[in-house]
């Protein structure tokens, strides 16, 4: 069993014009700019995503999102939550469990393709811990080199117990900030899939993983 990371509690909105007014108004700072480039791996028959498991070099670290359970996602449709690892040696264990083969010394040796790399430009705001509440909220507001921009509403948890509480807390600012839209939004990779990799694109959608 793993020391599994922190469970990722999101939601993904449309960020119009005046989203970063909104953002300072509600309290919110900015925190940084970054820029980072993510690549993207999987088999050649796509086994790691067709199972909603994401593995990424971001920059120079590994990085590793997956369901809880198999098989759940969206909770609420539109908010997803994902475990995160970033050990590597984590990240190879779960990803040979994934492919039913034995765990390899290294992730080099699982030889993954790269099917996806683009560069991200993010613009970081956080709330402040609010009133009864022990998250810090995060909102990034991303645009991707393929010209294209989302931004996503974010709490780190945990443990399984705190998820209701983060999502809740999630959707109160994307409702402040008068972005919760009812169906999912989609984000960089689906869109990267869809512009650059239509075949991939296709079989994620059938296999219900976007
Ligand atoms: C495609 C995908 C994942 C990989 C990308 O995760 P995401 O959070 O979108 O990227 P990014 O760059 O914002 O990462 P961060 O810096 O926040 O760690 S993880 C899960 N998916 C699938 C997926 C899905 N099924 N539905 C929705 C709405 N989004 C993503």
């Amino acid at each position: 069993t793993l020391s599994s990371g922190p469970i990722e509690v999101e939601r993904k909105f449309v960020p119009g014009p005046q989203v970063e007014d909104e953002l300072l108004r509600l309290g919110a700072k900015l925190q940084n700019e970054i820029t980072f480039r993510d690549s993207y791996y999987d088999t050649p028959d796509c086994r790691l995503t067709l199972g909603d498991v994401w593995l990424r070099r971001r920059e120079d670290s590994w990085e590793l999102k997956y369901p809880p359970q198999r098989g759940t996602r969206g909770l609420n449709g539109a908010s997803t939550q994902y475990l995160e690892l970033s050990c590597e040696a984590d990240i190879t264990r779960r990803v040979s469990e994934e492919l039913n083969i034995p765990c390899p010394h290294s992730l080099d040796l699982l030889q993954l393709q790269e099917f996806a790399s683009f560069v991200t430009r993010r613009r970081r705001f956080e709330f402040p811990p609010r009133n009864g509440s022990k998250h810090k909220v995060v909102v990034d507001l991303d645009t991707a080199d393929f010209d294209f921009s989302v931004g996503e509403v974010e709490v780190l948890v945990k443990t399984q117990e705190e998820v209701k509480s983060a999502l809740m807390e999630v959707e109160e600012i994307c409702k402040q900030l008068g972005v919760l839209s009812d169906s999912p939004v989609p984000g960089k990779m689906s869109t990267f899939l869809k512009i650059n990799r239509a075949d991939h694109y296709k079989q994620l959608l059938e296999a219900h993983v976007l």
